[in-house]
């Protein structure tokens, strides 16, 4: 797939702790009662305080590949988007149209809350078991081609805990820039 070079600078790649992230909304791996968890939805309630929950709880849960946005109480984030990967069962119940609506339904509420930058975590890879190589490739294409689509500006930083991630994402972003 060939994206201009005009959408493909304004994504980048850390590893790290997405707590810690100083953009205007992180984005939350999360289960679908929105009542926390553990892996990087623990760690994003713990660094949001319970302020984050209280929210949470009005929300009435979220299904998956849809998404849900809460202010971001104690985070350098003004915002949280809150969104259920897919499971991973067999690669055909549907995981990979769910994780790009992860993505897609993501960008699509920063966007409708006219945000200028994003991190995302690299969404269904811990405890929901979705193999790394094919989840990084969903997440860089689904969020080039809405910038792509939409036309919208925003910078996009996905930020990987483990070595694992942050080497897949590095290799595939320099794919795509051949
Ligand atoms: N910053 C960035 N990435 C992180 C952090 C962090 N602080 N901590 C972990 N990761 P997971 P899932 C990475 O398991 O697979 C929860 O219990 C981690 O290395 O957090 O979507 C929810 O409540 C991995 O690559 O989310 C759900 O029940 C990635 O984040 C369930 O887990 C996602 O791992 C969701 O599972």
């Amino acid at each position: 797939m060939v994206f201009p070079s005009d959408i493909r600078v304004l994504i980048s790649i850390k590893k790290g702790d997405i707590t810690k992230e100083d953009v205007d909304v992180i984005v939350n791996a999360a289960n679908p009662s929105l009542l926390g968890g553990g892996g990087v939805d623990g760690a994003i309630h713990r660094a949001a305080g319970p302020e984050l929950l209280a929210e949470c709880r009005t929300l009435g849960g979220c299904s998956h590949g849809e998404a849900r946005i809460t202010k971001g109480y104690r985070l350098k984030a003004r915002y949280v988007i809150h969104t259920p990967g897919p499971v991973y069962r067999n690669g055909k119940s549907g995981e990979r149209e769910v994780l790009r609506n992860s993505y897609y339904n993501s960008m699509k509420l920063a966007h409708q809350n006219t945000l200028q930058s994003i991190a995302f975590p690299a969404i269904s890879t811990g405890v929901y078991g979705y193999p790394k190589e094919e989840a990084c490739e969903v997440a860089i294409t689904t969020v080039l081609e809405y910038l792509r689509d939409t036309g919208y500006r925003m910078q996009v930083v996905f930020v990987l805990f483990d070595d694992e991630n942050y080497t897949l994402y590095i290799d595939y972003l320099k794919k795509l820039r051949g």
